[in-house]
Formats: structure tokens, sequence, C-alpha cells
């Protein structure tokens, strides 16, 4: 469709899991020990970071996402962890410039620290608000100094435990004024980066504010902020969230702010964020027939936030896990330009929705209809014909029963 295939998906390796997991889990200790954990933190923050651009050049993937906190140990104070963070991102800027990596995005770990327990921007204390702001001002920093080309808010705190010691309301104020704050300052030093949201219903938290992509939307939008940010989906947060696989990006494509995504999966019989590397190709073909028809996610992209399990303890396994999850995607998008250039599926969706485009439905679609006019059209035509929907045509799962079009076996068999 006129593009390269790495151009559609804009693959990109985390930082956090593939250079900082540990393999430990709330009932075991560490079973990854990797060969760049050695010295004193800052020394080892240096290997992690070679070792990192080692693998993205090995692997042929053009781009990276990493926490502030991630990249480099926190300090004591503010100041300390911003020497910190200046003396490795010096580093990495030497390391992209040599291999051509770029940043896809960068965001502010604003959750695992102490003082975060009660929320970041949503926390009841300012002195913790304004600790969360001088963060982010220098993660802006940080983003302009990598050339990040987007930059993501996480509010794994942002949320509640106890609806009783906490004021809804007030604190969904207080984020909207912290985000604005964050625009402001992207204003003030000329960053060209897009802001995203990622959504997530739970874990750490109860609630998350950020529950779905249109409670997103719908905050964005209710503090007049929909032009400044879009989000980044991860569909392991939409499945934790009850949707089906593909629903939030579908959803915040719809609305024209499906930015970037964070590609990996949940397992279907464990209820929490298992972020394992996406390996099904039905999945992955809907998801890229959305990218497709919004034009593509760029300056977004295809980012692996999963990690290896902790029983996959070799350095290989990190490939395998980045190469299966590529192909997977490489394959869905196959499956989705074959759907949209055979033009059965889009032509079944078109018309199903035929009656829009002339007479009364042309005057809905277009928003100049009234009531009075609705009452005139059923006085005149009666009752509507019974039109089947068609499901079991459409629907994977019954694909083996219906065999006369490629484009439906290939969802199934690609
Ligand atoms: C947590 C998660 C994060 C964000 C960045 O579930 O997905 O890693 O992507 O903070
Ligand atoms: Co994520």
């Amino acid at each position: 469709m006129g593009r390269k295939m790495e151009d559609w998906l804009r693959f990109s390796v985390c930082y956090w899991h593939s250079f900082c997991g540990t393999g430990a889990d709330p009932f075991g200790a560490p079973t990854l020990h990797r060969p760049w954990n050695e010295g004193t933190p800052m020394e080892s923050a240096k290997k992690r970071l070679r070792a990192a651009f080692e693998f993205f050049t090995k692997l042929g993937v053009k781009y990276y996402t990493f926490h502030d906190r991630d990249m480099a140990p926190e300090g004591s104070t503010l100041e300390e962890s911003n020497r910190n963070l200046d003396e490795i991102t010096d580093l990495a800027l030497q390391l992209q410039s040599q291999t051509g990596v770029r940043v896809l995005w960068v965001t502010c770990n604003l959750f695992a620290h102490p003082r975060y327990m009660n929320g970041a921007a949503t926390n009841p204390d300012c002195h913790v608000l304004a600790y969360a702001g001088a963060q982010v001002k220098k993660g802006l920093d940080t983003a302009q100094k990598l050339g990040a080309q987007n930059f993501v808010f996480w509010g794994g705190r942002e949320g509640f435990l106890s609806i009783h010691n906490t004021d809804v309301a007030a604190e969904l104020k207080h984020m909207a004024n912290f985000f604005k704050m964050a625009v402001k300052y992207r204003e003030k030093i000329g960053l060209k980066c897009q802001f995203l949201i990622e959504p997530k219903p739970k874990e750490p938290c109860k609630h998350q504010y950020d529950y779905d992509a249109m409670s997103v939307i719908g905050f964005l939008k209710h503090y007049g902020l929909e032009n400044d940010f879009k989000l980044n989906i991860e569909p392991n947060h939409t499945t934790l969230a009850g949707h089906s696989y593909e629903h939030d990006v579908v959803m915040a494509s719809a609305f024209g702010m499906l930015g970037s995504v964070d590609s990996n999966t949940g397992s279907p019989d464990l209820g929490w964020d298992t972020d394992q590397f996406p390996m099904d190709i039905r999945n992955a073909t809907l998801v890229m027939k959305t990218i497709i028809e919004q034009g593509g996610l760029q300056p977004g992209g295809l980012n692996f936030d999963a990690k290896v399990r902790r029983e996959s303890t070799d350095l290989e396994d990190l490939f395998i896990a980045h190469i299966g999850a590529m192909d997977t995607f490489a394959r869905g998008l196959r499956n989705a330009v074959r759907i949209i250039e055979d033009g059965i599926i889009p032509g079944m969706v078109k018309d199903r929705y035929s009656s829009f485009s002339h007479g009364i439905g042309q005057k809905v679609e277009e928003g100049s209809a009234s009531l009075e006019e609705m009452e005139d059209f059923i006085k005149q035509n009666g009752e509507p014909k019974v039109t089947s929907g068609k499901q079991e045509k459409l629907n994977p799962s019954s694909i083996t029963t219906y065999n006369k079009s490629t484009t439906l076996l290939c969802l199934l068999w690609p």
C-alpha cells in the first residue's frame, strides 16, 4: 500500500522489561541474571545501555522506549537524580547517533518510589504533586535532548484504593491541571513531541481514572485537553478492563485519538497484566486493519511493552520473543492489506450503512433532520424490513464452514 512494512509497523523495544526485568514475582526471587548488572548502579546503568543498543541493532529495530528511572538510578535528591540522568543520556545520545536507533517515547516513572504511594498528579498532598511536576519537567527536557517522538503519561497510581478517603472530583481536576502545566512547558521549550495517555483500569490501583480509551477521551474533552493528547493503547490493559483485545485500539482510532500501541497480550486464564509478547495473528490482523484505515501510527509505533516469562532464562529468549512478536504483526499487516484490497468485508460493511447515503438517511448523516421528519417518513414508509447482520459469515470462529473467500480464510490460516 505504498509504504514499507517497517514504516507501517514502527517496532520498538521497551527498556524496562527487556533490560531491567529480573523475573521476580510476588512469590519468588529473581530468575533472570543479566551480565550487564555489574558494579555500582551507575556502572551497571552504562553497561545495560550498551547491551540494549547491541540488542536493538542486532534485532534491526529502529526505536526504543524508556522510563527516566529505568535508564538512570534515582538519587537521594532531585538534583542527584537529574545529574544521573544527564550522565546516562549523554551516552544514550552518543549511541543513538552511532546506530541511528531513535526514541519512540520516553515517560516518567511516577509510581515506583514510596513518595508516590497515594498517587502523583492526584496525590492528596500537593508537595508530592510538585515532586512529580519537577520530575516531568526534567522528563520533557530529556525528551528534547534525545529527540523523542512521543511522551507517555501512564498513571499507575492515579486512582484510588478506598473511595472513603478520596475526593474524586478534586483529584481529576488536579490531574487535568498537571497535564496543562506539561502542555505549557512543552510549548515553552519548543518540544516537538506528541503527548500520549496510556489507559489502564486497575493495578496497582483498585480503580484507575484512565480506565479505558473512552474514559480518557471523555476526561480530555471535559478539560479541553483533547487537542494536546492522543492515546497509547496497551491491549493487555484493554482486556483487563473487560473488553476484547482490539476494542480500545478501534475506539481510540474512531475518535482520531489513536497515537501509539503498547503491543502485548494478557493470558485469558490469568486475571492480571501479564505483559506477554503478542503471538496471536487474528488479534494482530484486527489491530493492523485499524492502523491502516487511519493511515498509520506515525509518530507512534508498536512498542513491545512485554517481558519474557521468568522461566525463559536464556539471553537468546529475548531475541526469540521479539522476533516471534514481529512476525506475528508482519502477518497481521499482510492479512489486513488483503482484507482491505480484496474489498469483501469493507464492501459488506459499506452496504450495511447504505441507507445513510440518500434521502432521509443522508439528512441524518449530515445532522439536518428532525423528529417530525422521522415521523412523516414512517407514516409514508411503514415498518422497516428485517436485515441480517451476517455475523457468522464474518466471524473467524465459523470460518471452517465458509470456504469461498480467501480473505476470511486468511484470518484463521495466515
Ligand atoms: C504498566 C505499563 C507501563 C507504561 C509506561 O502497566 O504499561 O509500563 O507503558 O509507564
Ligand atoms: Co504500557
